[in-house]
């Protein structure tokens, strides 16, 4: 089994669609290992999205990101990373394939309704990011 970090954003919390998200993402086979709701500041979110910063988005991201309240999950399933960037989809909607989180659920390319971590080595670091050791649910 193998583990990654999730995150549904501002938009799709604030719309609503919480729910519905995360029973897709069930239905897709995941478990969840651990959940909360926050709402992250603006050095959090530029720590998180550091690899970006200087990317012209960047401000946007941040801005966007403390906008509302986040809710980060840890997601476990065989090949848990790879398996979730395809059922969240392409990160700009309009690309994104049918049926896909962010094909039901996504605004555009910058509210796009979830965040997927790219790379078992980015899972860790991000779920770390995110959750204490006693905060994450093991059954092993
Ligand atoms: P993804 O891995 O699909 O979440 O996408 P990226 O890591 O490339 O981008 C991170 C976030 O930056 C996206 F989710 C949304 C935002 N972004 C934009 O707002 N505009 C862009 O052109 C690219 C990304």
């Amino acid at each position: 089994m193998n583990q990654t970090l999730a995150i549904i954003k501002p938009d799709a919390v604030t719309s609503g669609n919480t729910g519905k998200i995360i029973a897709h993402l069930e239905n897709a086979g995941f478990s969840i290992k651990s959940l909360k709701l926050t709402v992250l500041n603006r050095v959090q979110a530029e720590a998180f999205y550091s690899v970006h910063e200087r990317k012209p988005f960047f401000e946007w991201v941040v801005d966007f990101m403390t906008s509302g309240p986040v809710i980060p999950m840890v997601l476990e399933a065989h090949g848990a990373v790879e398996k979730l960037r395809g059922v969240i989809g392409a990160t700009d909607p309009a690309e994104a394939a049918e049926g896909t989180v962010r094909n039901l659920y996504a605004e555009s390319k910058g509210r796009n309704a979830i965040h997927a971590s790219d790379s078992d080595e980015n899972a860790e670091i991000e779920i770390s990011f995110f959750f204490s050791q006693h905060e994450r649910f093991s059954s092993g």
